[in-house]
């Protein structure tokens, strides 16, 4: 079993933001903004379902999904995409692979020493991001 994702988490590093972004086709006005945000996660589990809060003083986006179980995911005020996505366990990585016109697009989050880590990637780019869950030093 692996440890729980669930809580509020605070950004305290992100490597290559910037090249996840050109993947993504982000133009250079709006990854700006995007670069200086601090990103916040609060994740909870209701049931079977997993909701992921991304949140930040400009925008904010959610997605809720059940592992296993292919979801549309439109990426609304990011890239503003529609996707195919799957959420799976692979090992102790919840792992998403989200199909669609950009290639090995997805994410994968696990804990790691307390901290919350993400992955982002899409097109052979990866941006890193650490997570210390909120009220914790
Ligand atoms: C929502 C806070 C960031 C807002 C950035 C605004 C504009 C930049 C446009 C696109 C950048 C691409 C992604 C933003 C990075 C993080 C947002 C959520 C990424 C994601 O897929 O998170 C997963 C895993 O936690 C759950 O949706």
């Amino acid at each position: 079993m692996p440890a729980s994702l669930c809580g509020t988490w605070d950004i305290i590093s992100n490597t290559n933001f910037e090249g996840y972004m050109v993947a993504l086709g982000i133009s250079p006005n709006l990854r700006k903004i995007a670069l200086k945000l601090k990103q916040k996660k609060v994740i909870e589990l209701k049931g079977e379902q997993y909701i992921i809060k991304t949140t930040s003083s400009f925008r904010n986006y959610t997605t809720r999904f059940n592992v296993g179980q292919e979801f549309e995911e439109f990426t609304k005020g990011l890239d503003n995409r529609r996707l195919k996505s799957l959420v799976t366990w692979k090992g102790n990585k919840l792992v998403c692979e989200q199909t669609g016109e950009k290639n090995n697009r997805g994410w994968a989050h696990w804990i790691e020493d307390d901290k919350l880590h993400l992955d982002l990637y899409c097109d052979g780019e990866v941006c890193s991001q650490v997570f210390k869950k909120k009220g914790c030093e």
